[in-house]
């Protein structure tokens, strides 16, 4: 009689089992059935014998280096410190960038104009307009190979030029004026808590705690927004043991399509 029960208790426990194992991989057909959007957090895929990581970053998370301005220039100062760049460098890159964009002659004070460039031993003019891509930063007065490395995932040519909250990061939401480490904070807590930001009235509300109300909230969202862009970055990295490569992929998402606009290896 015991072992009879015995066996009952097993064949009940491996139904069981089965069920566990059933439910578990309809869980996961059922999440790998949702189409992979722009997110905060990575996707995990297994591919032959690679496990791979993928992030899908919307561009609209990113600081638009087209449209950084004269009432930027200390909001792009401080990302670029925040982003481990000394003060002196983030002011020649920042006003840099500005004589590269503007159409003369004219220094920023710690900017770079034609005389700097034709000046180099590979010579050089400046643009005096907007970036084509961002590999062209590069060419612009104190952006280092390193420097570049360090700041390329946070910067973009793409989009209005207004920042989505809900894929900034605390950095680049420091960018904006009257934006202080605790709002930055407060932006990001509300996101892991509830997932994206959905309503402006939401943000107004972050805002409002922190005392930031009427004109000076007004120009916050003058370079704030909840809209998504047309182009994402997929970067995506394949690890078997300890060896890792990747790819990062530009992407234009349109009505059904998707189009990529460059590839680099990692
Ligand atoms: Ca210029």
């Amino acid at each position: 009689m015991q072992s009879r029960n015995q066996e009952t208790n097993e064949k009940t426990s491996k139904i069981a089992e089965s069920k566990t194992e059933k439910n578990a991989e309809t869980r996961k057909k059922k999440k790998n059935a949702r189409p992979w959007m722009p997110s905060n957090n990575s996707y995990s895929v297994r591919i032959g014998d690679r496990d791979c990581e993928v992030f899908i970053s919307d561009e609209s998370g990113k600081i638009n280096v087209n449209k950084i301005a004269d009432d930027t220039r200390s909001g792009f100062v401080r990302v670029l410190t925040a982003y481990k760049i000394k003060e002196l460098v983030a002011e020649t890159i920042t006003d840099s960038i500005l004589d590269w964009l503007d159409e003369d002659d004219l220094h920023h004070i710690s900017g770079a104009e034609k005389d700097f460039y034709v000046a180099l031993s590979d010579p050089y003019e400046p643009k005096n307009g907007p970036f084509e891509s961002l590999e062209e930063l590069a060419l612009v007065k104190g952006v280092t190979p390193e420097i570049f490395d360090l700041i390329r995932d946070h910067l973009t040519i793409y989009g209005s030029g207004k920042i989505n909250v809900n894929f900034a990061s605390k950095e680049i939401l420091l960018y904006v004026p009257t934006i202080t480490e605790n709002i930055a904070n407060a932006i990001i807590q509300v996101r892991k808590k509830r997932g994206n930001i959905q309503k402006l009235s939401t943000l107004k509300a972050i805002f409002k705690h922190f005392g930031v109300i009427g004109k000076d909230y007004e120009d916050a969202m003058k370079y704030l927004t909840l809209d998504k862009s047309d182009y994402c970055m997929i970067n995506s990295i394949a690890s078997s043991g300890k060896i890792k490569s990747g790819y990062r992929l530009l992407v234009l998402k349109g009505m059904g399509y998707c189009e990529i606009l460059a590839a680099y290896p990692e």
